[in-house]
């Protein structure tokens, strides 16, 4: 069995209902889903503010080429359209992967271009590590250790304060 950390982002049209379709669509690998959070937007200030959650997958033999597949596959079904001009830009759905374990828990470590695992800014992130700590208080981010200490170092520290958590946007099932 593989799992995997895929972070989830939303900041155009109805970003929750985007949210509950990338948790629909991911039902068949959903081990665990993250509280909601609204954030404000990183890189690119001119843009609204985002939804973000966290989601961790699990799956008999996909390897990480295929959990990229799955999250763009995911973000399609969202509508989501790239703008190459905008890299950091508005989208109705953003699909991450985070991190990969395969078979023997072991973390994987690729430099491609396309797949960096861990992804690259993970640890620099709040939008990502706050979500992601809700559902692995114990959760570690390969290659930079203890989320509990990526969590107080900065700039993650300051700016987790600007991060609002929605009780009332609610992605697991009941
Ligand atoms: N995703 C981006 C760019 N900026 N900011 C926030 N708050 N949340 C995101 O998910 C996000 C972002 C590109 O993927
Ligand atoms: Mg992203
Ligand atoms: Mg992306």
């Amino acid at each position: 069995m593989t799992q995997a950390v895929l972070s989830l982002g939303s900041n155009l049209g109805d970003r929750f209902a985007h949210l509950r379709t990338a948790v629909s669509e991911l039902r068949d690998v959903l081990l665990v889903v993250s509280g909601v959070y609204e954030t404000p937007p990183w890189g690119d200030p001119d843009q609204p503010a985002y939804l973000n959650a966290v989601v961790l997958v699990r799956d008999e033999g996909a390897g990480p080429r295929d959990w990229l597949d799955r999250a763009r596959a995911v973000e399609a079904v969202a509508g989501r359209v790239r703008d190459p001009e905008r890299r950091f830009g508005p989208r109705s759905l953003d699909v991450d992967v985070v991190a990969v374990w395969n078979e023997d828990g072991e973390p994987v470590v690729s430099d491609d271009p396309e797949l960096t695992l861990p992804h690259p800014r993970a640890h620099l992130r709040a939008f990502v590590l706050r979500p992601w700590i809700d559902i692995q208080p114990y959760g570690r981010l390969p290659g930079h250790g203890w989320l509990t200490d990526l969590m107080s170092a900065e700039p993650v520290a300051s700016d987790v304060l600007d991060l609002r958590p929605q009780p009332d946007l609610r992605l697991e099932s009941d």
